[in-house]
């Protein structure tokens, strides 16, 4: 029997409701849910796959591991132990070095209840402020700019606002490929009314960008820059909205008279566009009678990324453009609960419900509400400071839950070093092998999505419901159940004086608690329940006695300041952190790839999510490559002032000159390093304490390894990875990557100066190939060269080529493929009678069209429509219509 269950995609900010099919205690398929008003329905390609992403327990953690000393491996124990261990220890540290030497670092993609627990275990039981965020690196520019300007966090709008508006201007989003449902909503509004005007600011030309009527493609970190040149050009044009300023605004005279020097023609030479480009994008700003603009990343993950928002903040109060539907600054959440995480206050500098550690009267509501003594004034440490106080010794313990900072922090080198001083790292994950789990003295296994209840808010202030359909895996409990265990044992020894404070016995208990917080607050949920929002996900605030929840903020003109006003901020545009020079000289930018997650350790599970982008790569211009003497596939060592990476060159007209450009997803698991971390710089904003992680000066040299190796299996590819990742840190450099679709495949590469010792044996094993009648093996000892392969019938099954890897590609591609073995097996060591077969990516994941295909129908005349129509490729969640659509234009353009 299917059951079907309601609940929230666990992936991005845009918050999808999802149906989970069930059978017993198997998650067999997943879909949109048509009743939830974020996505009517649709999913994109992460949120269609999750079915499959849950189905395997390989890889899951499943009970708790615990060592007692640093040179043992973990061994698993009993829950008990587990707990106990952990309570004692920070116990024992709490009592001998006081609150602030342990610390807790969270996650966004926890549920409220189980932030809310944490929250209230540091702050309220342990009485440190040391608990942050993966948040920190990635909406905390934002949350600080709403509050300076319009004196509360979170955003003024809505999901509505983005088929209302006219003018959108994009800044540091790619969102097509990160906010994807949504990307959808917008591109049906523009193909029903052609006069809307998209303007993308990016350094890169996103997919996003492509499909812009304008893009500023704008030297890195210059945004500050670009839009009080804008603004400039508004002020002097008197497209300003004079009456909203004087009423609704303060600030203005000093933020006028700064801006006065910002002219488009200086401006747009810094910048690095065109000054009639940059007039157009205010003309269009200016005039439009709603201008909405969404921002991500590229503004917030700077050293100036506070200032950057306020900058774009600015040009809303001077134009009117905020509380009117259709307009306002819209920025837009990256995990499915950074919202959640803000309400309930879970970082360094913040209290539950909107407070501030640093207001003693936001300090004593919550001790008294608790029914604490008191809550410590002193700010806690955000993430990048905490793990350097990690590694001086002043922290001595750290909890971390949901989040992989071996991989996602700046500066690995330095992550590593820190987790390695610490005295006891406890991490919480529902994965057992990710880079940080490697670090663990006690693993602790959380369920995860599909397995645990509770809420989560999304970008346009919407609470869901998330809810559990199958069993947790194994032993794994969800995150609010530990976090409980281990307050109750703590409070005994702490603080036994206060024996209630951790008595909760439903997550909805918690949030019944989280909600009284809340009341009389900007983001009052008096009036929500559970009960509530399953019947439907509401925005808030939803006092008591509401009907319904609030679309838009300050629609009355009156903001959350203390004067009633928004504020203007006079910022001025710095340049990056780390300016490029001559022994640093390219600018590497990082983002996201259509199809992965972070660290992947959900999406690194399914072959069909490589397929869009199935290799790690560093991007370049091709001039820049030409004058190097650099070609695709060479191996490139990539070396900032903290570290270096290898990795493999791939050419991109997208990017600037002087620009290049990695994914930010590929870690450990997949890589021999764990990736764009192990340079990315980690100064911060000096107001949010966000690193840079989008900018840093980086060198660029291509590296000789002669000996190189092309492996693929088919066959169980979660158990492959767990045989295979252990021999990536062996190699110079070394990839894995997921491939096939019905019948999977593991596909290494890998490169050195010579054959690392022992690789090959423990490959063969790992990979299961042994010469019998179906193993083939060509050996040349004198030229260093080894190769086997190996089939079932007239199937492929498998390959090494070690030493030589010429017509590897046309063997993986057969492999892939599946198709009949052609031919002697004797050829398979012949690369002359393989042929070389250009890499052809899939673009469309839903019917599996690779880009050879759509190519071929576009020479032919199709537009986006025809490809749908003949081949149907875009017709199902539609995350490649932008690409589609791009590779349309072009044929036009050519
Ligand atoms: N597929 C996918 N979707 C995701 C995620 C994922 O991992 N995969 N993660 C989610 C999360 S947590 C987040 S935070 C969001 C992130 O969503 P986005 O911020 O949209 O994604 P990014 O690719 O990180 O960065 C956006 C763009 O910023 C540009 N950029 C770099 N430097 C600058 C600059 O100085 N100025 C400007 N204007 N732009 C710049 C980059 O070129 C990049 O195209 O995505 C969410 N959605
Ligand atoms: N260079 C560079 N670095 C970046 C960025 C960038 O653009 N460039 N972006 C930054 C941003 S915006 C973000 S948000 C971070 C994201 O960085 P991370 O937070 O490190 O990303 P994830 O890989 O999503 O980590 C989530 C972890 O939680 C685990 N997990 C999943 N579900 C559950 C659960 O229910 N319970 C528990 N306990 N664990 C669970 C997963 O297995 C995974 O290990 O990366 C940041 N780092
Ligand atoms: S857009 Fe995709 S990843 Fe984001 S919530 Fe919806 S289905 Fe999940
Ligand atoms: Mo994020």
């Amino acid at each position: 029997m299917t059951t079907i269950t309601r609940s929230t995609c666990c992936y991005c900010g845009v918050g999808c409701g999802v149906l989970i099919e069930s059978e017993g205690e198997q998650i067999v398929g997943v879909s949109g849910d048509p009743a939830h008003p974020a996505n009517w329905g649709r999913l994109c390609t992460k949120g269609l796959s999750l079915a499959k992403s849950v189905q395997s327990p390989i890889g899951r953690a499943m009970y708790p591991e615990l060592r007692t000393s640093r040179s043992e491996a973990r061994q698993r124990v009993d829950w008990d132990s587990a707990l106990d261990a952990v309570a004692d220890r920070f116990a024992g540290i709490i009592e001998e070095h006081g609150p602030d030497s342990v610390a807790f670092y969270v996650s966004g993609q926890l549920l409220t209840e189980d932030y809310y627990v944490f929250n209230k275990l540091a702050k309220g039981l342990i009485g440190t402020n040391n608990i942050d965020t993966n948040s920190r690196l990635c909406m905390s520019s934002a949350v600080t700019a709403y509050k300076m300007a319009l004196g509360a966090d979170g955003p003024p709008t809505c999901y509505e606002d983005l088929e209302l508006a006219q003018t959108l201007l994009f800044a540091g989003s790619n969102m097509a490929y990160a906010h994807p449902v949504l990307f959808r909503r917008l591109e049906a509004a523009k193909a029903a009314n052609p006069d809307i005007k998209w303007i993308v600011i990016d350094p890169r030309r996103t997919d996003t960008a492509a499909m812009a009527d304008l893009h500023l493609q704008i030297q890195p970190g210059t945004d500050v820059a670009l839009f009080h040149g804008m603004l400039h050009h508004i002020l002097w044009e008197g497209l300003a909205d004079t009456a909203f300023i004087e009423v609704h605004t303060s600030g203005f005279a000093e933020l006028k008279a700064r801006v006065r020097q910002y002219t488009p023609k200086m401006v747009a030479e810094l910048c690095g566009v065109l000054e009639a480009d940059l007039l157009q994008a205010a003309e269009w700003f200016g005039r439009s009678p709603a201008a909405l603009s969404l921002y991500c990343m590229g503004l917030n993950q700077s050293s100036h990324g506070t200032d950057k928002n306020l900058a774009l903040i600015n040009l809303h109060l001077a134009t009117g453009q905020i509380g009117k539907p259709g307009s306002g600054p819209f920025s837009l959440t990256g995990q499915h609960n950074a919202m959640g995480g803000r309400e309930v206050g879970g970082m360094a500098t913040m209290l539950a419900a909107h407070r501030d550690i640093a207001n003693p009267q936001h300090r004593a509501e919550v001790a008294q509400f608790w029914g604490v003594d008191a809550v410590s004034g002193k700010p806690g440490l955000p993430a990048v400071a905490m793990f350097d106080a990690i590694k001086a010794g002043q922290i001595k313990a750290v909890w971390i839950v949901c989040t992989n900072p071996a991989h996602s922090l700046p500066d690995l080198p330095n992550v590593r070093q820190a987790l390695e001083m610490a005295e006891f790292v406890v991490v919480q994950d529902a994965f057992a092998h990710t880079d940080t789990t490697a670090f663990a003295d006690v693993l602790l296994p959380a369920s995860s999505w599909g397995e645990k209840e509770g809420t989560v808010t999304n970008s346009e202030r919407r609470i869901s419901r998330v809810r559990a359909a199958v069993q947790p895996l194994g032993e794994a409990k969800s995150d609010s159940w530990i976090a409980l265990q281990v307050a109750q044992r703590m409070g005994a020894r702490l603080k036994p004086e206060h024996p209630g404070l951790f008595f909760f016995d439903s997550p909805e208990a918690i949030f019944n608690e989280h909600r009284a917080l809340t009341v009389g607050r900007d983001l009052d949920i008096g009036g929500l329940s559970y009960a509530l929002l399953e019947a439907s996900p509401q925005q808030w605030p939803y006092p008591q006695g509401a009907s319904t929840g609030q679309a838009r903020r300050y629609s009355n003109g009156v903001f959350a300041t203390d004067s009633g006003r928004a504020k203007f901020t006079a910022v001025d545009y710095l340049p990056v952190a780390e300016p490029t020079n001559s022994r640093f000289p390219f600018h590497l930018l990082t983002g996201r790839l259509r199809d992965q997650w972070h660290g992947m350790s959900r999406t690194g599970r399914l072959p069909q999510l490589f397929a869009h982008s199935p290799e790690p790569s560093l991007e370049m211009n091709p001039v820049d490559a030409e004058r190097r003497n650099l070609k695709v596939g060479d191996l490139l060592r990539i070396s900032s002032k903290r570290g270096s990476l290898i990795l493999p060159l791939a050419l991109s007209a997208d990017l600037v000159s002087g620009c290049v450009f990695t994914a930010m997803h590929w870690s450990g698991q997949f890589l021999n390093s764990s990736g764009s971390n192990e340079i990315a710089s980690s100064a911060t904003d000096d107001k949010s304490f966000q690193p840079e992680l989008k900018h840093a000066a980086v060198r660029i040299e291509k590296v000789e390894l002669p000996w190189v190796l092309l492996a693929a299996r088919k066959g169980d590819v979660l158990a492959l990875h767990a045989a295979v990742q252990p021999l990536l840190k062996s190699c110079s450099y070394a990839s894995i990557s997921l491939q096939g679709r019905d019948e999977p495949v593991l596909v290494l590469r890998a490169a050195a100066k010579m054959l690392p010792e022992g690789l090959l044996e423990k490959l063969f094993a790992a990979l299961d190939l042994y010469p019998n009648h179906d193993v083939l093996e060509y050996h040349d000892a004198r030229r260093g060269l080894l190769k086997r392969v190996g089939w079932q019938e007239d199937q492929l099954t498998g390959f090494v080529l070690a030493g030589d890897t010429q017509g590897g590609e046309a063997l993986l591609e057969q492999l892939i493929a599946g198709n009949p073995w052609q031919g002697p097996r004797l050829n398979a060591f012949s690369p002359k009678k393989l042929g070389n077969t250009p890499r052809d990516p899939v673009i469309c994941n839903c019917i599996n069209i690779r880009e050879s295909a759509i190519r071929a129908e576009v020479a032919l005349g199709a537009d986006v429509a025809g490809l749908k129509a003949k081949l149907g490729c875009g017709s199902v969640c539609g995350s490649c219509v932008p690409e589609l659509s791009r590779m349309c234009n072009q044929a036009i353009k050519a």
